[in-house]
Order: C-alpha cells, then structure tokens, then sequence
C-alpha cells in the first residue's frame, strides 16, 4: 500500500512537471488541477481577430510561406487545413497555436470568413485547448513523424476523440480502429474512385454528397461504436464541403477539385505551386449552403450504433440542421460543461472569456447566449 502511494506520488508529480503548456486541462480532478495551474503560464486571451480588410484572391504559397518538410518534434493531427497552414508557416511550424493565430492563419491563407473561423476555433479551443496558456495543439501530444519515430503518440489536442475529431472522416479511419488522424490511403482511395464516378474526376459537392453517405454507410456497417451526433454531426458535413471552397485555386473557384491537389493537401500538407487562396471570404453562410447540398443527396438525421454494427439508431435529443442555436447550447452546456464540471479561479475566468468569444458571431443569428458557469 505504501509502495503504491509513493508510486502515485511520483506518477503525479512527474505529470505535474511535465504537463505541457499546450494540453487540454479537461476532465482533470480538482486536486490535479490544483498542482498544474501554478506551474503554467497565465495568459490572458485577447479578443479574437476580425476579419481581413483585402478579401481578394492572391497568391498564398509564396516565397514567404514556402512548404517544409516535418521536423522532429513538429505536431500535426486530423485537419488537413490546419496541417497545411502550419507546414506553409502561417501557423507556427511546431504545431502549436493561439486561437487568434488560428483565426488570422486560415483568413489569411484560406480565406476562411471571420463567423466561421472564430466559432470553429474557440469550439475547438474550448474543449482540446489549454484554458490557462491560450495554446492549443493541432494533433497530438507528442509528434507524428520525423526522423527518428517517437514513442507512440499520447492522444490530445485536437486528435481527441469526440469532442471535436469524429467519426466517418473523408480520409481519417474512425477511433475505433486505432488511428483517428492519420492520412489513410484506403480511404483516399475510395475518394478517388467516387470523384471519378460522380465528378469526372474531381471532387465537387455532388460527389461529396455521395462519399459522406458512404463513409456513414461503412462505419454503420463497420464500427459498433460509431456516433454521428452534435458536435460532429455537423463538423462531418461541413467537412466534406471545406475542399471544394478552400482547396480550389481562387483564380477558378469553380467548386472542382483535382484529386493530385487533393493529396497534396490530405496527405503532404501542401499548397499547390502557385496557389491563389479562394476570392472572396467564405464563412458560415457559404458553407451552410454547401451542407445543404451534400445533405440533400442523402438525408441522415443524428444518431449511433449502439454497441454493435448495423445498429444505427437515431437520437432525437442531438441538435441538427433544423435548429442551429441548439448546436451552440448543446456544445456549451452539454459539451464543455461535462468537460468542466467545476472550474474556479483563473481556469473559469478563462473559459468564461472564451465562451464570450465563441458567442460573438452567433449574436447576430437570433441565438441567445448561455452561460453554463453562471
Ligand atoms: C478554423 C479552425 C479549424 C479547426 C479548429 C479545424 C479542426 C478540424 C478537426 C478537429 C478535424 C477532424 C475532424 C474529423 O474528421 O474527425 C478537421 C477536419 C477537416 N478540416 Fe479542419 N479545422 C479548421 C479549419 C479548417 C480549414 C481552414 C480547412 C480548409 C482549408 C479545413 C479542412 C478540413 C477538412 C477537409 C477536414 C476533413 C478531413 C478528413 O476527414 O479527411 N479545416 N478540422
Ligand atoms: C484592417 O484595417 C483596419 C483599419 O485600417 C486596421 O486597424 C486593421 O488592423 C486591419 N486588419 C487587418 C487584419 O489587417
Ligand atoms: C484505413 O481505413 C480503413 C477503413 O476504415 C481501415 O480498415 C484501415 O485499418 C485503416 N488503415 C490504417 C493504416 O489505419
Ligand atoms: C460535379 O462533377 C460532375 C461531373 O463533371 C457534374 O456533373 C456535377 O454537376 C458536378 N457537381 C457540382 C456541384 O459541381
Ligand atoms: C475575384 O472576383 C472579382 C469580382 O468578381 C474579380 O473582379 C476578380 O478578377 C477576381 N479575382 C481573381 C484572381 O480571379
Ligand atoms: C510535398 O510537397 C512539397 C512541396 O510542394 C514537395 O517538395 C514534396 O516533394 C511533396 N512530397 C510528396 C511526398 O509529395
Ligand atoms: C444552460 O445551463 C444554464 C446553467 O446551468 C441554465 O441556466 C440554462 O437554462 C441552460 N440553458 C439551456 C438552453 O439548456
Ligand atoms: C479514442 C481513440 O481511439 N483515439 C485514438 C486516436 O489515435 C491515436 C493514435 O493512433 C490512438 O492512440 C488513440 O487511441
């Protein structure tokens, strides 16, 4: 018994020691959190950016955003956006990012609109990133790939499973098999053979409307504990219409994209030679109307297996397209609240600004803000 405290003792102070500035403080006990949090580096969030003032298309893979190989250490996770941008230099090459970096990167280098960008970033920062530091990481704890490989990757940042990262990705295998955010050729594959199929090659809103209801087919099918619920539900589809608007050069922008493109920024991280961001920013409304298509092929409403394939059950507690505000309530009352049950001094003050700021584009849209702390 003695053994096994002092062996607590010690599993406990070397986490406090080396808990990364960059790691989610989520679901961690009061005491834990006690021993943590002096040892960060309170950071106070600034307000998040606005939007760009040039919307235009223009030349983003240039010389001072060259593409560079992965260095030991660098972290990469699920979003093939996010990737590239740090591979490109827009984000920091390391992996690990501010949300006001993350909301200026993709302005800057996808032209993302400024709704979309800043409420993507805080949902994500709220529930993968460190409250104290302001620092969030875009795949995992520890590094991916490098020269020499690393012990296997500690889960965290934005590879975590279920708060934001999902199941039924385009070409991420889902949880249940191992890897929820490696680039997987079988998948891409598939995707090939739909964008020959359905777009002549390319990869359009049409063919995504057939390889989303195919990739919720095969994890019907597939993994008996598939979940297809808000917040995923909607990331899923919005998902499978972000390539069609942000990896088509801006001087086309005609919704069609090659599939030589397409691995380049699935899979390498790479902005083709030349690349000319999307003219004109494209936010919350511009994606909506790209869900709205993709769900047209193939209506699925929110729902899971229920412990065993070919158990696809729906739930009609989970938000979904007819109620948009739901999407926000559910996520901050159900999703970050379950995440904190809790938080006090500086973690709550924190969280607080933060869900001020994830609120900010919504004001507009008829939704009322809630405030799960009080
Ligand atoms: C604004 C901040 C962003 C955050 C926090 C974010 C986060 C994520 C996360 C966590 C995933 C994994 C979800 C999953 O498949 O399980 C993901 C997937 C994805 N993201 Fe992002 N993302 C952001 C911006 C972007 C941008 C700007 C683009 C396009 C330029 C993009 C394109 C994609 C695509 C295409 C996928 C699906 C990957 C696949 O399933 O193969 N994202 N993103
Ligand atoms: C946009 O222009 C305003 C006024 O000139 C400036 O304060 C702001 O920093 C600019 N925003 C960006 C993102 O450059
Ligand atoms: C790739 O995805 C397929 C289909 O989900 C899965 O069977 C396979 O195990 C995955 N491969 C790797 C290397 O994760
Ligand atoms: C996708 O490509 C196919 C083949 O060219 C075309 O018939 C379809 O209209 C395209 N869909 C969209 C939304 O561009
Ligand atoms: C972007 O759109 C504007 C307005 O439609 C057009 O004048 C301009 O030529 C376009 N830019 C590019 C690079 O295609
Ligand atoms: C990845 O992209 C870079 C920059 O375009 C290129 O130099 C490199 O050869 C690519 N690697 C692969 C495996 O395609
Ligand atoms: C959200 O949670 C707060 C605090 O627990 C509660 O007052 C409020 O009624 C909840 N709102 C909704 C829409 O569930
Ligand atoms: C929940 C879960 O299964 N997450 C997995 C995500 O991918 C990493 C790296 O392969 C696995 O270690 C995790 O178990």
């Amino acid at each position: 018994m003695a053994r096994f405290a002092a062996l607590l003792g010690f599993v406990l102070a070397s986490t406090v020691l080396a808990f990364p500035a960059h790691e989610s403080l989520a679901g961690l006990s009061r005491e834990v959190l006690d021993q943590i949090i002096p040892t960060l580096k309170l950071a106070k969030p600034p307000p998040p950016p606005g939007p760009l003032n040039d919307t235009s298309a223009k030349l983003v893979n240039d010389p001072a955003h060259p593409w560079l190989p992965l260095r030991h250490g660098d972290i990469r996770g699920p979003c093939p956006g996010l990737n590239t941008l740090a591979s490109h230099g827009y984000l920091p090459r390391n992996g690990i990012a501010t949300p006001a970096q993350i909301v200026n990167a993709v302005q800057e280098g996808f032209n993302m609109g400024n709704d979309l960008a800043v409420f993507v970033t805080y949902a994500a920062f709220l529930v993968d990133g460190n409250l104290v530091t302001n620092l969030l990481s875009i795949g995992s704890k520890t590094p991916l790939t490098g020269p020499n490989p690393p012990a296997p990757a500690i889960v965290g940042g934005l590879d975590t499973h279920a708060v934001f990262e999902g199941d039924a990705s385009t070409t991420r295998a889902d949880a249940f098999f191992g890897d929820n955010h490696s680039f997987n050729e079988t998948l891409f594959q598939e995707l090939v053979s739909f964008s020959n199929k359905f777009g002549a090659g390319n990869y359009n809103l049409t063919v995504g409307g057939q390889f989303r209801f195919q990739r919720i087919q095969d994890s019907i099918a597939t993994n008996p504990q598939f979940s297809f619920i808000s917040p995923r539900y909607f990331t899923a589809y919005a998902e499978s219409v972000f390539p069609t608007i942000f990896f088509v050069d801006g001087r086309v922008a005609n919704g069609q994209l090659n599939m030589d493109v397409a691995r380049g920024f699935f899979q390498n991280m790479s902005m083709p030679a030349g690349f000319f961001r999307t003219n004109a920013s494209a936010g919350l409304a511009a994606v909506a109307a790209g869900i709205g298509e993709v769900f047209a092929a193939h209506p699925i409403e929110p729902g899971a297996n229920q412990g065993a394939i070919n158990t696809f059950t729906l739930d009609p507690n989970s938000a979904d397209f007819s109620d948009i505000c739901k999407l926000y309530t559910d996520f901050v009352n159900i999703t970050v609240k379950g995440l904190y049950p809790n938080p006090t001094g500086v973690l709550l003050n924190n969280l607080n600004t933060n869900l001020n700021f994830l609120f900010q584009p919504l004001a507009n849209d008829g939704c009322t803000q809630v405030p799960p702390f009080g």
